[in-house]
């Protein structure tokens, strides 16, 4: 160890000691600007989320305030127009004068898991097609979407089923469909399927979990931004998992748009969703839909929820405010070795799933959002309505 290079000639510790001095100092620097712009951020994130906490009853409100002249919001969010950080120009938050009344009219997507198809063998007929769905209340957008709109329908088979998809392209260019429940050959079972033709596929869904299933046919960002997406649920075996009163389905997403959408339906901002900055992001295709019409339980009733993240490229940090999750199921891996319990909040990453099971003893009105609390602002927000509570947050 005598000839180790630590015996370094005895001038090189002082000149080490006065460039360890300059970063030393540089790094004060620099720890010192951080703390500050954390600091502010911090600030403006503890704004954002007192605001938030008000956004479902922010609705009725917000309907109101324009009706006075005020701010246009959109039913569950907070937001306005403005540039974001990329100069690009937003159209969040847009509303009609009458976007209380039409948040009302909506028919929200069924949030509620449809029930299994017995026997081995599940069918599903899925139609892709070019329409103009709502993203908002008013806020109309040029879709490819599916029959009923965006999210395509939530498929429920249970572990073990075949599933038999066939997809007809009722659209004007080619489009595929991607299931990542399925281990098969994606080269065959999700080819592009030419404008006015089918096509049949088999797999068998032997892994448990909430999956997504999409359009993967390029540039599969613009096809799922646009509205190809969905969830399937492939149920455990009876008994592997404790028996849930209710079963919901959420599928969250975002939307990137050319236009607000009020006068024509808005089409798809490449820009914009290259640079992951979306004017609106929702659970089921519409912004707030479960605000006005919220999803319901009984005190005490174990919830499921079955999340998805669509995204096409942001993550979704589920959470719902009130409570704490009592078991999660990761990533949607359904092991029961692998769950979580009593955690606040859990990340599902675009592509992605998740389940939580929830049980709420007390009667009130439990929002469930992304707590990426930008998501909130742009729509991704509903209510768990707990009991026999009146109406919204708001009434
Ligand atoms: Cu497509």
């Amino acid at each position: 160890m005598a000839s180790h290079p630590a015996a370094v000639p005895h001038h090189r510790p002082r000149t080490s000691e006065s460039a360890g001095g300059a970063f030393w100092m540089f790094a004060a620097i620099v720890v010192g600007f951080t703390a500050a712009v954390v600091g502010f951020f911090a600030l403006l994130m503890w704004l954002d989320a007192r605001d938030a906490r008000n956004a479902p009853a922010a609705a009725p409100a917000a309907a109101t305030a324009h009706e006075q002249g005020g701010t246009p919001a959109a039913a569950g969010t907070d937001m306005q127009a403005h540039t974001t950080a990329a100069g690009l120009e937003s159209f969040a938050g847009a509303a009609p004068a009458n976007a209380e009344d039409l948040a009302a009219a909506h028919k929200p997507f069924p949030a509620e898991m449809p029930a299994l198809q017995a026997g081995p063998l599940a069918k599903f007929n899925l139609v892709l097609t070019d329409r103009t769905v709502e993203v908002a209340p008013g806020v109309k957008y040029s879709a490819w979407a599916w029959e009923g709109g965006a999210p395509g329908p939530v498929i429920h088979v249970q572990q073990g089923q075949t599933v038999q998809i066939t997809l007809k392209n009722n659209g004007a260019i080619p489009h595929s469909i991607d299931f990542h429940a399925a281990r098969i050959a994606p080269n065959v079972a999700f080819r592009d399927v030419m404008p006015g033709k089918s096509f049949t596929f088999k797999f068998t869904a032997n892994d448990a979990g909430v999956y997504m299933y999409h359009c993967g046919t390029k540039p599969v960002l613009m096809h799922i931004a646009n509205g190809m997406y969905g969830a399937i649920v492939v149920e455990p075996k009876p008994g592997v998992l404790p028996q849930a009163d209710k079963n919901y389905v959420l599928v969250a997403s975002e939307w990137y748009m050319n236009g607000d959408g009020l006068e024509a339906p808005a089409e798809f901002n490449m820009t914009k969703a290259h640079a992951r900055q979306p004017d609106w992001m929702t659970f089921n295709g519409y912004a707030g839909q479960y605000v006005t019409h919220p999803l319901t339980a009984d005190p005490g009733e174990l919830v499921r929820l079955w999340v998805v993240d669509a995204g096409p490229s942001l993550d979704t940090d589920f959470h719902v405010v009130g409570t704490i999750f009592n078991t999660v199921y990761p990533f949607g891996d359904m092991n029961p070795d692998h769950v979580l319990h009593n955690v606040q909040t859990v990340t599902v990453p675009a592509g992605g799933g998740g389940v939580f099971d929830v049980q709420i003893d007390d009667p009130g009105l439990y929002p469930f959002v992304s707590h990426a609390f930008a998501a909130v602002d742009e729509g991704q927000v509903g209510l768990l309505k707990v009991g026999d509570v009146k109406g919204t947050m708001s009434h």
